[in-house]
């Protein structure tokens, strides 16, 4: 792929990358982590759905209808759909969260200087792993400049068309923050669907170890994975320090509907049972970068 930075390298950003960045929200490192790195992550994850590792803070989502009481311990890391809050658990998850190979390119992009405030893995189990809707990360946060948040993804497995990769419209963050629609269902929320260009929409396909760098208003969206193929990644989401973080009026500044409406997904837009949502506002965790293993 042309937007490759190639092989598992420490190599900076070229100008071209970052012009990719600023143009299309969106460039890949590959190989940002090695391999040995790659199986620790995956090792500790499924540490913590067994039991052999203590969950701590960490908290585990299931995909819907599953009743996690009636799995083996073993079986669990089938039906995960997400864990969240897990880098203090294991030495491999918090190195990847704090590789100084990606904060060096994250320097490059944005300067020095940043706080890790969220942390999640999303593991799409082999045949039910479900879609995240068509959104921007910057709906989730209420934060008042959305340049000065940048997600990463991390594939722990070959992510592929065919197990639910990382589909996304480039350039789509030069729009500003669109209106979304919640679904009131837990955290499920989406770009009204006439502002999805999907015509244009890239599937960005990786290999493990490969990391995805994008801007939090940059339209993306992953697909089921109906396949037998297992389809692991870690996502963190760091501000620079200043960013400010604000209220409900402010996200509604960004995200509202042509009425004036909210139209963020921090809150339910009708009224929802308390389990429909859950808004946690930022990690605090410097950020403080450790030399790769590998
Ligand atoms: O990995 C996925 O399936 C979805 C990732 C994503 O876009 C998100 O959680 O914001």
């Amino acid at each position: 792929m042309d937007d490759a930075i190639g092989g598992p390298t420490s190599a900076p950003l070229t100008e071209q990358e970052i012009a990719q960045y600023r143009r299309d929200g969106w460039v890949l490192a590959r190989g940002l982590m090695g391999p040995q790195s790659v199986e620790a992550c995956r090792a500790a994850l499924s540490d913590l759905a067994s039991g052999r590792l203590p969950l701590g803070d960490t908290v585990l989502m299931y995909e819907k209808g599953v009743d996690p009481a009636t799995l083996a311990p073993e079986a669990r890391e089938f039906a995960v759909r997400k864990y969240m809050d897990y880098v203090p658990a294991s030495p491999a998850l918090r190195m990847a969260a704090m590789n100084r190979r990606l904060h060096d390119l994250l320097d490059q992009l944005l300067g020095r200087g940043r706080v890790l405030f969220q942390e999640m893995a999303l593991v799409k189990p082999p045949r039910i792993g479900s879609e995240k809707p068509w959104h921007q990360d910057a709906s989730y946060f209420r934060v008042t400049d959305p340049g000065l948040i940048v997600g990463v993804w991390i594939a722990l497995d070959a992510a592929t068309r065919e197990n639910g990769c990382m589909e996304l419209i480039a350039g789509s963050h030069l729009g500003g923050a669109v209106p979304h629609e919640h679904e009131n269902d837990f955290n499920r929320c989406r770009i009204l669907d006439p502002l999805v260009a999907r015509d244009a929409r890239i599937a960005i396909e990786m290999e493990p170890g490969d990391a995805l760098i994008f801007h939090s208003l940059l339209h993306h969206y992953t697909a089921p994975n109906p396949s037998p193929l297992r389809r692991r990644a870690l996502q963190f989401h760091y501000h620079q320090i200043g960013a400010v973080w604000a209220g409900v009026p402010e996200h509604q500044r960004l995200f509202h509907f042509e009425d004036g409406r909210y139209a963020g997904c921090t809150v339910p837009h009708e009224p929802a049972d308390e389990s429909a949502h859950w808004y946690r506002g930022a990690l605090p965790r410097t950020v403080l970068p450790e030399e790769p293993w590998d």
